[in-house]
């Protein structure tokens, strides 16, 4: 029986006629794509190629560069995750991870370089990656090591030598670039960093280190030795990287909220399936008040989650984040929605499998592997500890 992803939401005043048409055709398609998702890296290929053919990642880049939309929606980037994550989280991963790692490009890169990539990007004919963190530097960016130095040839151009390394870069072996952030001032910290667009091809670039995870997905390690670039490959101003790295997880942080709410949505699903068919006691497990409870303590959840992610997601497109104040309220808001969305998905998948009893561990079962996908979003993007720093910094300066 095809399950189909709820689209009632999608009738709050946050959104308007568009996006509703935009998640009721997603939810449509969504369930009839059949991806055998054995393999990761094979899967996340299909999934990217399929996204492409259909349009999904349109939504990814501005129109200007083959993008559905004038500029980057906040708001259909939620709704598509939400309803993606419903269906395959790894079709939620294949789609998210075109649109961060061609963010920084969409934002910050020149007239050439988002001709050059965000075109193909929309079509799934480049697979896109973002690679920030790094063994000693994860949550605290500006301890990264790995350096960038220009050298300027005699008569000929200029040339950029990145060496060091990246871990935990999604699409990492199986993209076909990388944005790539390294320290092109060692002494400045995240003043000092600066962003560059490298080509996996790039002699020197090793990203065969493939790192295996509770819910398999392409993940790697990659090593930088002497690896040459041209200095036309500086994505954004020099010692501006910091910055755009935050501005692009700004955009996408809202974003993985929506993958968490379409994992809690499906979680709540199978509970209620379960618990309308299941019997015990001579009764259904429906009719015990404990489920009822259960069950209404994980739908306000949700809902508590979703408000604050359709907020978040309305406030960057109606508002903007043209002012300091503006941009400053919208990073608060957006690490609200990500920290509640992830912690409340992660306490709504628990319960759903705790109510299946044993099969709930039973490997195959959908709430099993919802309970292995979760995990990671609350450590992606920026930790649930990071949001809460943002949110408390912005307490501190008197904005609650
Ligand atoms: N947009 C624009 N500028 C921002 C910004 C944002 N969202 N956040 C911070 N900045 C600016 C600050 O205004 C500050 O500017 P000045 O140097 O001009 O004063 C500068 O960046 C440094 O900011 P801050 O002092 O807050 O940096 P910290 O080193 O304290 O880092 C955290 C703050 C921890 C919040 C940041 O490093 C972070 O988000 N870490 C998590 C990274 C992450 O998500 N990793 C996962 C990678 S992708 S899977």
């Amino acid at each position: 029986m095809e399950i189909t992803a709820p689209t009632s939401h999608l009738s709050l005043p946050f959104f308007d006629a568009a996006h509703r048409e935009l998640g009721a055709r997603l939810a449509a398609w969504a369930p009839r794509q059949k991806v055998d998702e054995s393999e990761d890296r094979r899967a996340c290929r299909q999934w990217v190629r399929l996204l492409g053919d259909h349009g999904w990642l349109r939504y990814c880049v501005p129109a200007a560069f083959g993008g559905a939309l004038e500029k980057l929606d906040s708001r259909a980037l939620v709704i598509l995750r939400e309803t993606l994550a419903f269906h395959s989280p790894l079709a939620d991963f294949a789609f998210a991870m075109q649109g961060l790692g061609s963010g920084a490009i969409t934002l910050a890169g020149t007239p050439e370089q988002q001709a050059g990539y965000l075109g193909a990007v929309a079509r799934g004919e480049k697979i896109a990656a973002f690679a920030l963190s790094e063994p000693e530097a994860g949550s605290d960016v500006g301890a990264m090591a790995m350096t960038a130095t220009f050298e300027t040839a005699t008569g000929g151009a200029d040339t950029v030598v990145l060496n060091g390394s990246k871990t935990w870069i999604s699409n990492g072996g199986i993209a076909d670039y990388y944005c790539v952030f390294a320290k092109t001032e060692a002494a400045l910290g995240t003043r000092g960093i600066t962003a560059f667009i490298v080509d996996a091809a790039t002699a020197g670039l090793d990203s065969s280190e493939h790192i295996a995870v509770m819910a398999p997905h392409p993940l790697a390690t990659l090593q930088f030795n002497n690896c040459r670039i041209p200095a036309s490959a500086q994505l954004g101003s020099l010692n501006g990287g910091f910055k755009l790295a935050m501005q692009t997880l700004d955009i996408f942080r809202a974003s993985v909220a929506g993958a968490a709410l379409g994992m809690a949505r499906r979680a709540l699903h199978e509970a209620v399936a379960y618990a309308r068919q299941r019997k015990m006691f001579g009764q259904l497990l429906s009719d015990f008040q404990l489920t009822q409870a259960k069950l209404g303590e994980m739908a306000a959840l949700l809902d508590a989650a979703a408000l604050l992610t359709y907020r978040a997601a309305w406030l960057r497109d109606c508002v903007g984040t043209a002012t300091a104040a503006q941009a400053q309220t919208y990073s608060a808001q957006a690490a609200m929605a990500k920290m509640a969305a992830t912690e409340n998905a992660q306490r709504v998948i628990d319960m759903a499998l705790q109510m299946h009893g044993g099969l709930g561990v039973k490997v195959g079962t959908k709430v099993e592997s919802l309970y292995r996908d979760i995990r990671s979003l609350r450590i992606y993007e920026g930790a649930t500890e990071v949001q809460q720093i943002i949110i408390g910094k912005f307490c501190l300066k008197g904005q609650p």
